[in-house]
C-alpha cells in the first residue's frame, strides 16, 4: 500500500440514511435491477488521466495537486499506477481506461516511448491479474505534443499521420494484451483553427484512411473489442470533425465504416455541440453505434468542457433509459471522464467525485428502470404513433403509395386533421415520479 488515501478501508453501499460521506447510499453493486446487477448494468470506469495525470491547472495557473508521483521517471509511473489501482479497489469500480502519455514519461524516440509504455504493460498485466479490475478501453494520446498541433491523421506532413499511425499501433497492441473491451480514438486535434489553412476534403480522406487502418489491424490481431470513435465539436480546435454522432455516422457511411465502428458519447461534448446527452445516446441507439460512454457534466454557464463529475440525477436518468431502451451495454460501460476543481487537493477529495457520481448513476439507472417497468411513459408513446398502425399509413410508409395517390386520397375522403397535444408538461410531471 503507498499510504495515499491513509488507513481507508473500501467504500461500502449503507443505503439511503447513510450520512457517511465515505459510503455509497445509492450503488449496491449486487442491487438487482430489471433483473441485472447494478454492477452489470453500470460498468464503471475510472479515468487514469484526470484522477492521475491532472495537475490542477487551469488557463491562468499551473500545478495546484501535490501527487508524490508526479515527475517524469518510470518510478513515478509505478507509484502512480500502484496508488490508480488502490483507488479502483477502494471504489469499487471493475475498470479503468488510460492514455499512453498518462501512463509512462515519454521518451525521446518512438521505440523508446513504446519500450516504456509496454512496461507499464507488464504491472498492468499484473495487476489485472491480480485484483480482477479490467481494462474499459485504451487510446493514444494525439493531441498534447507539438507535433501533433496541425492534426494527427488530418495533419499537412504525411510524416505525422504515419507517427499517429505508428502510436495507434501501439496502443492497440497494448489494449489487446491487457484484454480491453474496446480502442478509442477522439479526434482531439482532428479538425481546424481556421478553414483558411484548410483543405478540408483532403483532410478527410485521411482521417477515413486512419480508420480503416485501424479496423484492418483490429482484425488482423483478433482485437475481440469494438473501436470507439468519440464525437466533440470543438476545443481544443475550434471546429472538430467529428462534431456530435450525426456527424460521425455521416463519416463513418462516407468510407463504409459503420458497421466496424461504434460511438464513445460523453455528456460535456454533448452540452458543447448544442444537444442535450440523451439526444446524443438516442441517436446512437437510433443508428446501431452505440457504443460506450464518457459520464460527467458541464458547467452550463462557462461554455467550456470543464468535466465535472455528474450530480443531476434527472439528465443521467433519461440518458440511462435509452440505454437500457437499446439493450444495455455490451463491451460499453460507464467511464468518468471528470476531474477534481483547482481547490480539491486533498486525496479525499478523488474519493468524493466518485462516490458521488456512482450514486447518481446508480439513482438514474434505478429511475430509468422504474420507468420502463411502470409502462405508462412508454404507452404514452406507443399511442402517440398508434395510426401509423392503419394499413393505408404502412402502405405510404413502406412507399406503396406515390405522391398523387397519397394527394388524390387526401381529396377525396375530405381528410383535414385536428392537432392533437404534445403533453410535454403531462410528460415531465410523469417522467419526475421516478426521479
Ligand atoms: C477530451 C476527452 C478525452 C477522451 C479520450 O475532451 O474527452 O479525454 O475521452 O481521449
Ligand atoms: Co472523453
Amino acid at each position: 500500500m503507498s499510504g495515499f488515501f491513509g488507513d481507508q478501508p473500501p467504500i461500502r453501499f449503507e443505503g439511503k440514511q447513510s450520512t457517511n460521506p465515505l459510503a455509497f447510499r445509492f450503488y449496491d453493486k449486487d442491487e438487482l435491477v430489471l433483473g441485472k446487477s447494478m454492477a452489470e448494468h453500470l460498468r464503471f470506469a475510472v479515468a487514469y488521466w484526470h484522477s492521475f495525470a491532472f495537475e490542477g491547472g487551469d488557463p491562468f495557473g499551473g500545478r495546484t495537486f501535490e501527487r508524490p508521483w508526479f515527475g517524469n521517471t518510470m518510478v513515478d509511473a509505478q507509484l502512480k499506477a500502484d496508488v490508480a489501482f488502490e483507488l479502483f479497489e477502494l471504489l469499487g469500480v471493475p475498470f479503468f481506461c488510460f492514455h499512453d502519455a498518462d501512463v509512462r514519461p515519454e521518451a525521446e524516440t518512438l521505440s523508446e516511448s513504446i519500450a516504456r509504455l509496454d512496461a507499464l504493460g507488464d504491472i498492468f498485466e499484473e495487476k489485472i491479474a491480480s485484483t480482477g479490475i479490467k481494462l474499459l478501453w485504451g487510446t493514444a494520446n494525439l493531441f498534447s505534443h507539438a507535433r501533433f498541433m496541425s492534426g494527427a491523421a488530418t495533419n499537412p506532413d504525411p510524416d505525422v499521420f504515419a507517427y499517429a499511425g505508428a502510436t495507434i499501433k501501439a496502443n492497440m497492441d497494448l489494449t489487446n494484451r491487457l484484454g480491453g473491451e474496446n480502442y478509442v480514438l477522439w479526434g482531439g486535434r482532428e479538425g481546424y483553427e481556421t478553414l483558411l489553412n484548410t483543405n478540408m476534403t483532403q483532410e478527410f480522406d485521411q482521417m477515413g484512411r486512419m480508420l480503416a487502418l485501424v479496423v484492418d489491424y483490429k482484425h488482423k490481431i483478433g482485437f475481440e473489442g469494438t473501436i470507439l470513435v468519440e464525437p466533440k465539436p470543438q476545443e481544443p480546435m475550434k471546429h472538430q470533425y467529428d462534431y456530435d454522432v450525426a456527424s460521425v455516422y455521416g463519416f463513418l457511411k462516407k468510407y463504409g465504416l459503420e458497421n466496424e465502428i461504434k460511438v464513445n458519447i460523453e455528456v460535456g461534448h454533448a452540452i458543447l455541440a448544442g444537444h442535450t446527452f440523451e439526444h446524443e445516446v438516442a441517436t446512437a441507439a437510433m443508428l446501431g453505434i452505440l457504443g460506450s460512454i464518457d459520464m460527467n457534466r458541464n458547467d452550463y454557464q462557462s461554455g467550456w468542457d470543464t468535466d465535472q463529475f455528474p450530480n443531476n440525477v434527472a439528465e443521467v436518468a433519461l440518458a440511462y433509459y435509452h440505454i437500457l431502451k437499446a439493450g444495455g451495454f455490451t463491451t460499453g460501460g460507464t467511464n468518468f471522464d471528470a476531474k477534481l476543481r483547482r481547490q480539491s487537493i486533498d486525496p479525499a477529495d478523488l474519493l468524493y467525485g466518485h462516490i458521488g457520481a456512482m450514486d447518481t448513476c446508480a439513482r438514474g439507472l434505478r429511475a430509468a428502470a422504474a420507468i420502463i417497468e411502470d409502462g405508462t411513459y412508454e404507452a404514452f408513446l406507443e399511442q402517440r404513433y398508434a395510426d401509423w398502425k392503419h394499413p393505408e399509413a404502412q402502405a405510404m410508409l413502406r412507399g406503396e403509395r406515390t405522391l398523387e395517390e397519397i394527394a388524390a386520397r387526401v381529396q377525396k375522403q375530405g381528410i383535414n386533421p385536428k392537432p392533437r397535444s404534445g403533453r410535454q408538461e403531462y410528460l415531465e410531471n410523469l417522467i419526475n415520479r421516478f426521479v
